[in-house]
């Protein structure tokens, strides 16, 4: 249903885990999805629901389209939005926990690395990590001196050609952990994704938002 002929609603989804994840959410909503991102290519995906598209967007710049209104709102993880709040402070309403996509934030470390005795030792360690506000709230929190170098992806090596000591990295199974001869060493804080809706969306656009938050508030406390 599209009342008055108004624009789409845009939702802004990553492909992958979040992707495969939010369907059965916009299924309890009747919403159905035709087309695949993996294989279509296509950034604009419509919905058997005229009045909502998808758009696909890398998993960090989810916040990002929602926040400047290019989408409504959008599917990110709590990792995501906490390194975007610590750049973009205030604007995205954050009305549900979606429980998808559920992993955890952690230190590791190369097995055989005594974490416990260069922190007692006040060692300074070097930290690789794309969380960097996170890792850095974290460290702090703990009174533990670090360098954090940041990255962008396959963390998992940093430890193993000696770019650092640590890793402040997302752990879901921990097989990519233990492939690579890592542990765990500290828990940071669980994750999952939030539905996250612009300011400006929520208060003009809510005859059509509303009814598809109720729905996904229902589905993801299922
Ligand atoms: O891949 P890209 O760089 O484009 O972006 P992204 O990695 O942020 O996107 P994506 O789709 O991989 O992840 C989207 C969101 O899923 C993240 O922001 C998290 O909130 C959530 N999520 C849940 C995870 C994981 N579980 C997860 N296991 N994101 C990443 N991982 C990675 C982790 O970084 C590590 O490399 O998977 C590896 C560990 O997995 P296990 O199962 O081996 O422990
Ligand atoms: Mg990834």
């Amino acid at each position: 249903m599209n009342p008055a002929n108004r624009p789409p609603l845009t939702l802004a989804l990553s492909k992958g885990r979040i992707f495969d994840e939010t369907m059965p959410l916009l299924a309890a909503a009747q919403v159905h999805v035709t087309e695949n991102p993996e294989s279509s290519r296509k950034l604009i995906l419509p919905t058997s629901d005229p009045g909502l598209r998808l758009i696909i967007v890398r998993a960090s710049d989810v916040p990002t389209y929602v926040q400047y209104g290019a989408a409504d709102f959008g599917i990110a993880g709590k990792d995501v939005l906490f390194e975007h709040a610590a750049q973009h402070p205030g604007g995205l309403y954050q009305p549900i926990d979606l429980n998808i996509a559920k992993c955890r934030l952690c230190v590791a470390v190369r097995e055989g690395f005594d974490y416990a005795a260069a922190v007692r030792q006040g060692s300074r360690l070097r930290v690789a990590t794309k969380y960097v506000q996170a890792a850095r709230e974290h460290f702090a929190a703990k009174g533990v001196y670090v360098d954090l170098i940041k990255l962008y992806g396959s963390m998992e090596l940093a430890p193993l050609v000696g770019l650092a000591d640590a890793i402040v990295d997302l752990v879901s199974s921990g097989n990519t952990l233990r492939a690579n001869h890592l542990v765990a060493v500290e828990d940071i804080v669980p994750i999952s994704s939030r539905l996250i809706v612009n300011q400006a969306s929520l208060k003009t656009r809510s005859a059509q938002l509303q009814p598809l938050i109720d729905a996904f508030a229902r589905a993801s406390q299922a």
